[in-house]
């Protein structure tokens, strides 16, 4: 694996995002189709917190193909009804996806994060 490099990972080895997908490892699954899951994040910042991912292993933003165009439209309409269905669209939630390392992105495999419930403060932290 290239540590500290642009990449991060090791694309070989299934991140525990596709475990979670395969029902390998315990996960709040709030909704699944054949191309995305959703579910609940294990370190929730907001009452709200939920991981809407593609079935299919997409490590990055960079990674985006554009025959994705489709599948990444349907994470945010997949994010839309989850938030209705939580009752935070009226009121409002962020939507975030990280990118490698100066966007913080912890697991290589693309994911939408639905945050809500709550004032969320500001969009990013002040760098200095
Ligand atoms: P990011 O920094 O954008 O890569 O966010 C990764 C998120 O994934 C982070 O908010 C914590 C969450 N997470 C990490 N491991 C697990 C897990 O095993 N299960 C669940 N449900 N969430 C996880």
């Amino acid at each position: 694996m290239e540590i500290g490099g642009p990449r991060a990972y090791d694309f070989r080895m299934p991140t525990l995002f596709e475990r979670i997908i395969a029902g390998e490892l315990p996960a709040t699954i709030v909704y699944r189709d054949e191309r995305v899951t959703a579910f609940r994040d294990i370190h929730p910042r907001a009452p709200v917190h939920i991981l809407i991912v593609p079935n299919k292993p997409i490590p990055t933003a960079n990674d985006i193909a554009d025959s994705d165009e489709a599948l990444i439209g349907r994470l945010f309409t997949v994010a839309r009804d989850l938030a209705r269905r939580e009752g935070i669209a009226d009121d409002g939630y962020r939507l975030i996806i990280n990118c490698n390392s100066h966007g913080g992105q912890e697991v290589y495999h693309l994911h939408v994060h639905l945050l809500g419930g709550a004032p969320l403060g500001a969009m990013v932290a002040k760098t200095s």
